[in-house]
């Protein structure tokens, strides 16, 4: 067990023991005590969000540039399926864990019916399943045949020719290839199917076909070996490079959520337009500084050491134009697994092994690579989490247990005095109570109003960056759309070939993608950097407010306890201020809210109303060609074009409408189903540090002050009771400050 792993579990143990000292508390008031469970929630609640956290890591890259490779070599064995098609893109989180699992979480039928909509904008109008798409089910069989139909068709008609449409028409066929083997598996709702133990390596018949892994929404490999650690997740994203632009965003989902990005390469063929593309996109992500390179060395490729260094110093170069100072890690990550596994090799990849391993100089720099970013890897995990996960729970322990010490310490003060002497000292008592709660409500109303403030701002903010009139993505991706250029000319063939209307379809499917494509690098990044902007700002207005009152609270807290001069107090030297920038995960989680996905930016298609496009074209050419015959052949000759002209006019304008009826919807969706809720969140997460705070000496008494009076109170059990807590408590804290300690060496 690794020294993270040794200390979170000596944590999630220190807050349970801590709640069950907190309900030996309650036992003694018997009639319940607000602090003590707000303490108690709050050990349970550390406790959960231990066992929950997770880093994570992302493996991207281009096609073929050894993702999977990598991530099997990271876990040492053959879990992932190497040499995956791009059809689908999907995303495979693996982890360390006890069993051997592969969970695959399945779209539900609403979800591959709107996927085969948006996918059959491709078809021409006549076949389109998304017209009046409440009609069209793939579980009903004459749909099905209707889009057989149309994609023999658009087969036949050769409508298939570049990247993107036949991208579309393979995705729209694999669903209809796969219906019947997935049919059993999906459902109205979100389902999963699971393959444990023995049967694990059967998920790869499911992800390892196109035809069936359309169905799939992700993917967790659960790993029972050691890995990279508990609680860290790899993610191998598929479909980096995909020509489908929605692909992409699911990609920059899981990249906005990432702690590091590992960018994978391959020496064969170094940095490619793909790359640059996607590196581009990263960097508008604004999360570039949390990327490092991995070359995959194909040792086959390279005759020596030298022509290897050759390629990585290239490489190295190309990087640079785009990344300052890339960190690059080279190394054979097949070589590596074979070397892993090599009694489950085949003969031949056996041969391949011992061929390498005479390459005594490369073998030699890839491990020595290899050794290098492992231990990359782990200090940045390390770090990653003594800093952020593991301080602040220990931190908030660390209040709650010298806050039951001073409990204890006013129970026993308040024991050992007779009826009147608790009553004098209860009256001393309610001043200074007084006092706490003025303060309690102040820092609550500066609160409030730095909520109502931020909210404010981050509405403005919103507002501003969706505005289509300014100089914002908005403004600039409708200025796109409006100086899309249509060379006529390029038509001419088609239009005399195909026809008008195919002619048409052809262009509006080449805008369409390049639209898309535009959304997806583009606009997506921006908007990702915006909400990370807009978070920031949340964390850092709240931290800034409510910072100041941590020592604030305290010397209140110091003076109440004065009242009280023959308890025992223990006051903190070194409060932590009050913050919650560390904490913003787990409050998302815990108010169940989750970042607007980039998928969901690039709606707008559904808006599109295509046929209204094609129908203009249509009508259009009618009437230009009856007026043509009572016109001079020249121009008649200019009218498909003329025609398409206007088209192409109607078609930019349809696209525009919809981008921006979409986007409203979806500026009023990040406005009020994630920011200002995240600012409640945040403000609600704040507010509960300060109450711990306050209770931490400030215990209400007044319970046990009433009940000192009466005459049936066992004061003797109840101070044997005290002295049992207050043994316990004390060791609470030494292994407080023993963790404390040891969370320092993890950081260092
Ligand atoms: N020679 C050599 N081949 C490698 C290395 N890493 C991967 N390969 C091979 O390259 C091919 C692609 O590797 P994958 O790991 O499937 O690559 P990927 O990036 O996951 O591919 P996609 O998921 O299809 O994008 C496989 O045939 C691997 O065996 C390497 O370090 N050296
Ligand atoms: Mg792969």
């Amino acid at each position: 067990m690794s020294l993270y792993e040794t200390l979170k579990h000596q944590l999630v143990q220190l807050s349970d023991d801590t709640a069950t000292l907190l309900d030996d508390a309650e036992k003694i008031t018997e009639t319940g005590d607000e602090g003590l469970s707000r303490w108690k929630i709050t050990c349970r609640t550390i406790a959960r969000q231990m066992h929950e956290e997770t880093m994570r890591v992302a493996v991207v890259g281009a096609i073929k540039s050894g993702k999977s490779t990598l991530v099997n070599t990271l876990f040492g064995g053959d879990f992932l399926k190497r040499g995956a098609g791009v059809v689908t893109s999907i995303v495979t989180r693996v982890r360390c864990s006890e069993k051997l699992r592969a969970t695959l979480f399945l779209k539900n039928w609403a979800a591959v019916n709107e996927d085969i909509g948006q996918a059959s904008l491709l078809l021409p109008a006549q076949h389109r399943a998304d017209e009046g798409s409440a009609g069209f089910d793939l579980r009903r069989e004459p749909d099905r045949r209707i889009l057989e139909r149309a994609l023999s068709e658009l087969a036949a008609d050769q409508l298939i020719t570049n990247d993107t449409r036949s991208a579309g028409s393979v995705l729209l066929s694999s669903y209809l290839t796969g219906f019947d083997r997935v049919q059993p598996y999906i459902g109205d709702d979100d389902s999963n199917a699971v393959f444990e133990n023995g049967r694990f390596s059967q998920h790869r018949d499911f992800v390892g076909d196109d035809t069936m892994a359309v169905y799939l929404k992700d993917v967790l490999l659960e790993i029972d070996r050691p890995g990279p650690g508990e609680g860290v997740e790899i993610a191998d994203c598929q479909g980096s490079d995909s020509p489908n632009p929605l692909h992409m965003a699911m990609i920059q989902d899981y990249l906005s959520m990432a702690h590091l990005t590992v960018y994978a390469i391959s020496s064969r063929t170094g940095v490619r337009q793909a790359d640059i593309r996607f590196l581009s996109m990263i960097r508008n992500m604004g999360i570039m500084d949390s990327v490092v390179f991995v070359v995959n060395c194909d040792l086959s490729e390279h005759e020596s050491l030298d022509s290897l260094h050759e390629s990585l110093k290239r490489i190295q170069a190309d990087l640079s134009l785009i990344c300052p100072e890339p960190e690059i890690f080279s190394f054979s990550s097949l070589f590596l697994l074979m070397d892993q596994i090599e009694d489950q090799l085949s003969p031949r990849d056996r041969d391949r092994l011992s061929h390498w391993r005479r390459e005594t100089a490369m073998v030699d720099f890839c491990s020595a690579e290899w050794a290098r970013f492992q231990a990359f890897l782990d200090h940045k995990i390390r770090r990653e989490r003594s800093a952020l996960l593991l301080k602040n729970h220990l931190e908030r322990l660390e209040i709650v247990s010298s806050g039951i010490s001073n409990w204890i310490g006013f129970q026993h003060a308040l024991l050992t005095r007779d009826s009147g002497g608790a009553k004098a000292l209860a009256d001393r008592l309610h001043d200074q109570r007084g006092r706490l709660d003025r303060l309690k409500l102040t820092v609550k109303n500066t609160l409030d109003g730095a909520v109502h403030q931020v909210k404010n701002d981050m509405k403005r903010a919103v507002d501003q960056f969706f505005d289509a009139h300014g100089d914002g993505a908005v403004a600039r991706l409708i200025h796109f759309v409006h100086g899309y250029p249509v060379e006529m000319q390029r038509y001419a063939d088609s239009l005399q070939s195909a026809g008008f209307a195919r002619t048409l379809y052809l262009v509006f499917q080449e805008f369409k993608q390049v639209v898309d494509r535009h959304m997806a690098e583009s606009v997506n990044p921006e908007v990702i950097r915006f909400l990370q902007s807009q978070e920031r700002y949340l964390v850092d207005y709240l931290d800034d407010i409510a910072g100041p009152y941590g020592s604030m609270i305290d010397d209140a807290l110091a003076r109440y306890a004065g009242a009280l001069d023959d308890v025992k107090m223990t006051r903190r030297e070194d409060a932590p201020a009050l913050r919650i920038g560390s904490e913003m995960e787990a409050i998302r989680k815990m108010a169940a809210l989750s970042r607007p996905t980039a998928a969901a930016t690039m709606h707008y298609s559904a808006q599109i109303k295509t046929e209204a496009v094609m129908r203009l074209g249509f009508y259009k050419l009618v009437n230009l060609v009856r007026q043509a015959f009572k016109r001079p052949a020249e121009k008649a000759r200019q009218e498909p074009f003329l025609a398409m002209d206007a088209a192409v006019k109607r078609m930019k304008r349809e696209t525009e409408r919809s981008i921006l009826f979409h986007l409203k919807d979806h500026k009023e969706n990040i406005k009020f189903q994630y920011l200002l809720k995240l600012a409640d969140a945040a403000a609600a997460a704040l507010q509960r540090q300060m109450l711990e705070r306050f209770q931490h000496h400030g215990a209400d008494l007044s319970q046990l002050v009433q009940r000192i009076g009466e005459t049936q109170l066992d004061k003797e059990k109840i101070t044997a009771s005290l002295e049992q807590m207050e043994a316990t408590a004390g060791s609470v804290k030494t292994r407080i400050s023993d963790i404390k300690a040891k969370l320092q060496q993890l950081s260092a």
